[in-house]
């Protein structure tokens, strides 16, 4: 019995780091996509996806020669689909995984697998894939084994957790999931759970959820931090120590494309979501507020500028895709505010940002958006010399406030209303 023989449609952050593991581990892989640009960058050896240690493993399964990638499809023993599903509204945008599935049905033969991976509506790989998969003639459950297995994984940290997390794998039938598990298995050291191919589209969209929720909590309780004069960090550190509580962290709002989009693939139209429905609201609402506090730092300058510090959707990544740092900072550039973007992570081309000297240049505010290590280290006293006020907004809470301070910025901090070192004027400061 040969190597398995894996296709793999979509060589983006998921299904390449996903392609390149089942190479490594003894399975003869040919990564599908469309993009042009993917299959020449791979070909020539590079990675077009920044994930930390992707080019390394990408590079070993390439020249081993257990990973090739071409733009069609072959006769496998498993398909893994691992396409993007963006919303279109509040709905799921299947394009690419009905496309996937089209790729993939011609070349489904008597006991191939095909697992879904991305994510998708609770019944998407049942009534959407199923029944593009058996225009090959073959039946889903009895000619082909079906499953769904979805990815969990943190970018930045995609090739440990890949290897390292549990999985859940569900099935049209027992065989199905047990068929996928086999391949799995190959890597993954989590523990791997069976279940049906609903259960496992439903848990993937409800631990996004519950992310969602548990951070609109978060950003709740640190609005009323600031209401009752508190300090949210210090009451959420305190709570944490509670051993069944883990409050999350507040913020300028939820970006990325998936705890912000993931819930809504939840709802159901005989069902009044409305936790999760607020959850997105107050999320939602963050940038408009976050602005709103940073235009009443600035109340009384004149032609004020603001250097926003980070564009990312969080922090240490260099995504911009629904950043509500980009929200914010285009809330305030419509009140008239002259906003001049950093961030040392995001590309030129993803985002036009300028360089730290330009963006500091007379600024009377520093807005902190996205949590970059970089901006811990950074030293308020080299910052300080270009700018014409000295009033720094942590929406992250990911500086050092007395360091700041000590350097003669009166420091704002998102969740608390207590100012560390306030000035008595907005004067400036030449
Ligand atoms: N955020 C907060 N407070 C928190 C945590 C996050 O405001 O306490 C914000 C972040 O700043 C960001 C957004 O929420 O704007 C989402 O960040 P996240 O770290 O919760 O999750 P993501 O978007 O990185 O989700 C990724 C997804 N996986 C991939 O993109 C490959 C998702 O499918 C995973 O379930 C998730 O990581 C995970 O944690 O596993």
């Amino acid at each position: 019995m040969g190597a398995p023989k894996i296709v793999v449609i979509g060589l983006g952050y998921i299904g390449l780091p996903t392609a390149a593991m089942f190479a490594l581990h003894g399975s003869d892989v040919l990564g599908v996509d469309i993009d042009p640009e993917i299959l020449g960058a791979l070909r020539s050896g590079n990675v077009p996806v920044r994930e930390k240690d992707l080019t390394a493993i990408v590079r070993d399964a390439l020249t081993t020669g257990r990973l090739r990638v071409s733009n069609r499809a072959e006769k496998a023993d498993y398909f893994v689909l691992c396409v993007q599903t963006p919303a279109k509204g509040r709905s799921a945008d299947l394009h690419a995984v009905r496309a996937g599935a089209k790729t993939v049905a011609p070349y489904v033969k008597k006991g191939s697998t095909v697992i879904v991976e991305s994510t998708v509506p609770p019944g998407t790989t049942d009534l959407v894939v199923k029944p593009i998969l058996e225009t090959s003639g073959l039946r889903a459950g009895k000619d082909f084994h079906l499953a769904y297995c979805p990815e969990r994984v943190m970018p930045g940290n995609i090739v440990r957790e890949i290897v390292e997390n549990d999985r859940i794998i569900g099935g049209i039938t027992k065989q199905a999931a047990a068929k996928a598990r086999e391949i799995y298995a190959s890597f993954v050291r989590g523990n791997i759970l069976l279940t049906d191919l609903t259960t496992a589209e439903f848990v993937k969209l409800a631990e996004n959820a519950f992310r969602d929720v548990n951070i609109a909590l978060a950003n709740e309780l640190a609005d009323l931090a600031e209401a009752h004069g508190i300090d949210i960090w210090e009451a959420i550190d305190l709570a944490n120590r509670h051993p069944r509580v883990n409050l999350l962290r507040p913020g300028p709002g939820v970006g990325g494309h998936c705890i912000a989009v993931d819930p809504w693939f939840l709802l159901a139209p005989q069902v009044d979501a409305r936790m999760i429905t607020a959850a997105r609201a107050v999320n939602d609402g963050r940038p408009e507020q976050v602005a709103r506090r940073t235009l009443r730092l600035l109340k009384g300058i004149k032609h004020p500028k603001v250097a926003a510090f980070g564009v990312a959707y969080k922090g240490n990544a260099d995504d911009v895709r629904d950043s509500p740092a980009i929200r914010v900072i285009e809330i305030l550039r419509k009140a008239g505010a002259n906003v001049a973007a950093y961030d040392p992570l995001v590309p030129h081309d993803l985002y036009p940002t300028q360089g730290l000297e330009e963006a500091i240049e007379g600024a009377d505010c520093l807005l902190m958006l996205a949590d970059h290590r970089d901006f811990y280290y950074m030293d308020p006293a080299i910052v300080a010399r270009k700018l014409r006020g000295r009033v720094l907004f942590d929406t992250r809470h990911c500086v050092d406030h007395g360091k700041w301070a000590r350097k003669g910025f009166e420091v704002h901090d998102l969740g608390s209303s207590r100012v560390l070192n306030r000035r008595t004027s907005r004067s400036t400061v030449r």
